[in-house]
């Protein structure tokens, strides 16, 4: 069987995470109520660990140096890296997608020189080539390619109702109801269901909505979704009607892995940073969405934030993983993406 989920954690193990990762946003949003910034957060671990090393080369004890903020700071980051971090390092876009204070003091930093400085806006490309784009393909710019997925059927043929008739299946006897079970299953233990701005826990309460509020009917709650399918059965379905875009150098990685967001106008995906070892590429299948990039605040003197609007047939390339992104869903047709990593 092909490869299928991404190292999200159990359930249960989820939890007890939370649990620890809420007690330490807890306590640092005390230090930063107190005055403290992230920045001071992060450097004071930083002294500390420089004088950890420092007086324990010289025979020392650190314990003893009694250096309250050091002793804290230590202990934050050490329930981090040595309780949360040997998991979640690997659960890409799971536990630690909104939390921007871990995310902050734990991520390495960005070379700003590198990845952003006299970056002021996405760089539009009308059409692209393999040969064109390998230049680019890793250089952390954001990327977008007008039209690149123009030519896919997925463009004519993925709706919500395309994608409630793939889980759902048709009938309801035994094969199609262990069927139905097995992908939303997977979705649900292997890889991800996002309820960006929604009541909705589960992919299956996202099929089993009204059509009133399937079409956002006046009156009914918006809704704004996205979910990872790790299935290979549903993988084989959904690629019949797109492909990786064309421009990818032949030698970067496919993933197993796709993205699915869908939703209507308004609010997307809050801010974030995502803990994923490669860039994105991501395809506007249908509507438009308009997405904020923002500098890791170490950049924030030497470079901007910028927003890029993504219209139905562009793909728009991201290294979500050093820009911080948010994402705001435009007036119009309901707005699908399908999106994957490479590199
Ligand atoms: O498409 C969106 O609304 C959010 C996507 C996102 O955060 C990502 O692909 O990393
Ligand atoms: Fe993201």
């Amino acid at each position: 069987m092909a490869v299928r989920g991404n190292g999200c954690l159990s359930v249960d193990a989820q939890i007890k995470a939370q649990q620890l990762l809420e007690t330490f946003v807890i306590l640092n949003e005390q230090a930063l109520n107190s005055g403290f910034t992230i920045k001071d957060i992060r450097e004071s671990y930083v002294k500390c660990e420089n004088r950890r090393l420092s007086t324990e080369k010289n025979g020392k004890s650190w314990h003893s140096s009694g250096v309250p903020l050091c002793v804290l700071a230590t202990a934050l980051f050490t329930i981090l890296i040595v309780v949360l971090l040997p998991h979640t390092l690997t659960t890409q876009r799971c536990l630690l997608q909104n939390n921007f204070f871990v995310m902050e003091a734990t991520r390495p930093l960005t070379d700003c020189d590198k990845v952003c400085k006299g970056v002021n806006s996405v760089l539009i490309l009308d059409n692209t080539t393999k040969e064109e784009f390998s230049k680019l393909a890793y250089s952390s710019r954001p990327i977008l390619v007008r039209g690149g997925a123009n030519h896919w059927s997925a463009r004519r043929i993925f709706s919500f109702d395309f994608f409630r008739r793939l889980y759902e299946g048709v009938g309801n006897n035994d094969s199609a109801r262990a069927r139905r079970e097995s992908y939303y299953q997977s979705v649900e233990e292997e890889c991800q269901f996002f309820p960006f701005r929604t009541d909705f826990v589960s992919l299956r309460e996202v099929f089993a909505m009204p059509e009133e509020r399937a079409n956002f009917s006046v009156g009914q709650k918006p809704w704004y979704i996205g979910w990872s399918n790790c299935h290979p059965e549903v993988a084989s379905i959904l690629r019949q009607h797109y492909e990786r875009p064309h421009f990818l150098p032949e030698s970067s990685e496919v993933s197993a892995i796709d993205w699915v967001f869908m939703g209507g106008y308004g609010v997307g995906a809050s801010i974030h940073l995502d803990y994923v070892s490669r860039p994105s590429w991501q395809a506007q299948i249908s509507g438009s969405k308009t997405w904020k990039l923002i500098p890791p605040p170490e950049c924030e003197d030497v470079c901007t934030a910028f927003s890029v609007t993504v219209n139905a047939g562009d793909i728009v390339l991201i290294d979500t993983n050093q820009w911080y992104h948010d994402t705001y869903i435009n007036p119009g047709p309901l707005s699908i993406t399908i999106g994957s990593e490479y590199g």
